[in-house]
């Protein structure tokens, strides 16, 4: 809850005049979002992603979902294609709720593609929330927030948004479960606060690599590289979602695995 507030007294400090240029309406004029436009949004970007393995608890958003048919309001999405796409594929039937979802499975993938371009192609603030609101409950957990949050980081109406962060998202992804067990258990006796040092290059080792466990399965790195890949998908097509930043991105990629990779051959030499 601390985090959260501190996010938000950020947000608000600096979101006071923000002035975005729509790339993907192709409005011309500037969108103007006052400081409490911004909170209200942050509030309801953490609210979608808190607990997204349960059923939504808030019913406010709950509401919003309801009635949803994007096929009737299919006016309100830039781009109409976008919406029988993701209609079609999702009434054929998509992954499973509580499925394992890997960026790298093609057709997992394109699901997760269709419900991207629906949240990205919503004409306003408003529709997307609603189209969030209502997939969040409709799709499988885990493309709804992968989509979602690649949504949050690349709309102009998102600018200074904050995602929660993502080893609080989807914890399994960070910690072992061992871990995730004994959190559970002092959560079910009550306790607050509860501490748990992880030793992760503990325990027998067999593979001279397990000496790196510090650094390979440090949960501020691999939420920074997941962070990474939200900001620039591979699959993220610059021409057909009118980002106008794209020509550093080679520049980009090679930086950020340049100097992660140095890092990772220098703890190499430091240990064996
Ligand atoms: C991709 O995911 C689907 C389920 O959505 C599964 O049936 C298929 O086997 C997976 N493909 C690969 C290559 O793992
Ligand atoms: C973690 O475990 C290894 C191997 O058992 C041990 O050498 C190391 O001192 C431990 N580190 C900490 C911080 O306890
Ligand atoms: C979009 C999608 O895949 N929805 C499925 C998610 O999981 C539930 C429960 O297994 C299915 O009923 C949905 O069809």
């Amino acid at each position: 809850m601390y985090k959260v507030t501190v996010a938000l007294l950020a947000t608000l400090a600096v979101a006071a005049a923000l002035h975005i240029p729509n790339v993907r309406t192709g409005a011309t004029d500037n969108v103007h979002i006052s400081g409490q436009d911004v909170a209200q949004r942050q509030k309801v970007v953490l609210q979608l992603l808190r607990n997204v393995g349960q059923k939504n608890m808030y019913p406010e958003l709950v509401a919003l979902a309801q009635n949803w048919n994007p096929m009737q309001i299919a006016d309100r999405y830039a781009n109409q294609y976008v919406v029988k796409n993701f209609v079609n594929m999702w009434q054929q039937g998509t992954l499973p709720r509580g499925e394992i979802f890997h960026v790298y499975n093609d057709s997992q993938l394109k699901e997760v593609v269709a419900l991207f371009d629906l949240f990205y192609f919503a004409k306003d603030f408003e529709t997307f929330i609603k189209t969030a609101a209502w997939a969040r409950d409709n799709v499988n957990e885990s493309q709804f927030a992968y989509a979602f949050s690649v949504a949050v980081v690349h709309r102009d109406d998102c600018a200074g948004l904050v995602l929660p962060p993502l080893y609080e998202v989807a914890p399994q992804l960070y910690l072992n479960s061992g871990d995730i067990m004994e959190f559970m258990s002092a959560k079910m006796q009550g306790q607050i606060n509860y501490v748990k040092m992880t030793n992760w290059t503990g325990g027998e080792i067999i593979n001279p690599e397990q000496l790196l466990g510090y650094f390979t399965e440090d949960v501020g790195v691999n939420a920074y590289h997941a962070y990474a890949h939200l900001y620039m998908p591979f699959w993220l097509n610059c021409e057909k979602y009118g980002i106008t930043t794209c020509q550093m991105r080679g520049e980009a990629f090679y930086y950020y695995y340049q100097q992660i990779l140095a890092r990772y051959n220098l703890q190499r030499m430091a240990n064996y």
